[in-house]
């Protein structure tokens, strides 16, 4: 009679090889680049290949919840794949050795087209390769020996022994990898640089920039409150000390510079809200910080920027690319910063320690490059960048908006007075007023708190009397330009969502 393998130790031996090659390959990867681990490097292809719909769904968890969620889902998918494996080997190991080899292919192909990852890198993917195909020979002949019936006991035993020594050896392998793969101290460089301290500070932020008592948001985000978007999985680790941006292309002069060269110059501070173009009407994707850096126009009037460069086109340690007009980088009014530091700090890893790009008024994902190591001056057009390779506007000036904060959505309050508050935005222009109707009636213009600059929110506030019973609050800012905001709803893709936020609450 053919030996044919029971079905649940066929699908253990799947999810034990394919959980070891996994594992061994995380290990190797911890000497070569973190990303170069076979599970991350799937990941990370997920993320840049993963359809628009999808990514903006993702961001509907968060920055912190998308990642988890992305990795819980392709954990799910390569169990399934694992335990798939082990079934088609009930009879023989061949299968199994073949799905081996397509995880190792595949493995390889995503490790290749990493960026940031050098040759070496490779030899995290062929080690899960050789490790899962080996495992899986082990385990497949042990079992098979427990299932021909001679020596079964015996033989059953030491297959149960194998299969635990082996969950045991890659859990630890695992952990190691991640300890080791991440042992970079990135916080005891963010130490050694220490406060950042402006040459020119900003003016200070008056108390009555904000109007936080009636429910919005405190005027200067806190470094641990202000949104984060991107699509590193695992958050670039580069020490100020290993950091260098380059600055060539279409200038005189190629420039490198270190950290040390950044932070001994003259640093100024400047107060810029910036906005993600994914932020929905109503949503949080937006937040301010007092950045300090070199203004970008030193830099590049050092570097000396031929006529012909249209874009300057950067590009962050992890690979990430984009490109903002060179008149927005070079423009005085503006102001745009190669920024060290945010809100008295050196940047928080997760916002693009040790250095990134601020220019007010554009949307993120064309201007303010975290972990950026490169500039490169090109004529206009000549390159595409990340997200315009995925159906996003080459350019994206921020839009006039307006957000209802409080009342809250469907929140029950007391009768009397109630308070309706709020922010704005218009950056590069200043938002001018601020509208507030009830219930379709007429528009009320709210009180403005104190203006910090043209490149910040404004936050806004109207005290209204509301008989009992459920209403509906709508707001429409107008900016300094005379624009005021269409009422019909604009989804975010190409180029930033527009309309008029509102809310339904009930005074009771
Ligand atoms: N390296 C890198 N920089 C990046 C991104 C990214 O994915 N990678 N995302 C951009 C986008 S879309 C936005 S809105 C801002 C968000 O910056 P924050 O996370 O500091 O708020 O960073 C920009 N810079
Ligand atoms: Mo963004």
């Amino acid at each position: 009679m053919e030996t044919r393998l029971r079905r649940p130790t066929a699908a253990l031996i799947g999810v034990l090889s394919v959980g070891a090659a996994l594992a061994a390959g995380h290990l190797v990867a911890a000497f070569v680049g973190i990303n170069a681990s076979p599970y991350l490097a799937v990941s990370n292809s997920m993320v840049d290949l993963s359809p628009p719909w999808l990514t903006e769904f993702g961001k509907q968890f968060g920055p912190e919840w998308d990642k988890k969620l992305l990795f819980a889902g392709i954990a799910v998918g390569i169990a399934g794949f694992a335990v798939a494996a082990g079934l088609l080997s009930r009879r023989s190991a061949v299968p199994g050795v073949v799905v081996a080899v397509v995880l190792g292919a595949v493995a390889v192909a995503a490790v290749l087209f990493r960026p940031d990852l050098g040759q070496l890198a490779v030899l995290a993917p062929l080690t899960t390769f050789v490790v899962g195909a080996a495992v899986f020979r082990w385990l497949h002949r042990l079992a098979m020996d427990a299932a021909d019936g001679v020596d079964t006991t015996l033989d059953r035993r030491r297959f149960l022994i194998t299969s635990g020594g082996v969950a045991a050896g890659f859990g630890l392998a695992a952990i190691a990898g991640q300890v080791l793969g991440t042992r970079v101290d990135i916080e005891a460089s963010r130490r050694a640089v220490g406060p950042i301290v402006p040459d020119r500070p900003a003016p200070p932020v008056p108390a009555t920039a904000d109007f936080s008592s009636a429910g919005t948001p405190t005027f200067i985000t806190p470094n641990s409150r202000f949104y984060r978007i991107d699509t590193a999985l695992t958050v670039p680790r580069l020490r100020a000390e290993d950091w260098a941006l380059r600055i060539h292309g279409l200038v005189d002069t190629e420039l490198e510079l270190d950290f040390a060269d950044i932070a001994g110059r003259e640093l100024v501070e400047r107060v810029v809200t910036m906005t993600c173009v994914s932020n929905e009407v109503g949503g949080d994707l937006i937040s301010t910080a007092a950045f300090t850096g070199v203004p970008m126009r030193e830099l590049l009037a050092e570097a000396g920027v031929r006529p012909e460069a249209g874009q300057v086109y950067a590009t962050s340690v992890d690979g990430w690319t984009t490109a903002t007009p060179v008149a927005d980088m070079m423009s005085e009014e503006r102001g745009a910063l190669l920024a060290i530091g945010m809100n008295g700090e050196p940047l928080p890893v997760e916002h693009g320690f040790p250095a990134r790009v601020v220019v007010p008024g554009l949307y993120g994902y064309v201007s303010a490059t975290k972990w950026v190591v490169d500039l490169e001056l090109i004529r206009d057009g000549e390159k595409t960048f990340y997200w315009q390779d995925r159906g996003w506007a080459k350019e994206a000036p921020i839009k006039t908006q307006s957000r209802i904060d409080a009342p809250r959505a469907f929140q029950n309050l007391p009768a009397g007075k109630v308070t309706i508050a709020g922010v704005a935005w218009a950056q590069t222009v200043g938002v001018e007023t601020v509208e507030v109707r009830v219930d379709g009636g007429v528009w009320r213009a709210a009180e403005l708190a104190a203006e910090v600059n043209d490149q910040t929110w404004r936050m806004w506030r109207l005290v209204v009397d509301l008989p009992p019973g459920n209403h509906r609050a709508e707001v429409r800012a107008t900016d300094a330009s005379g624009h005021t905001q269409a009422e019909e709803r604009v989804p975010p893709i190409p180029d930033g969502a527009t309309g008029w936020h509102s809310i339904l609450f009930t005074v009771s």
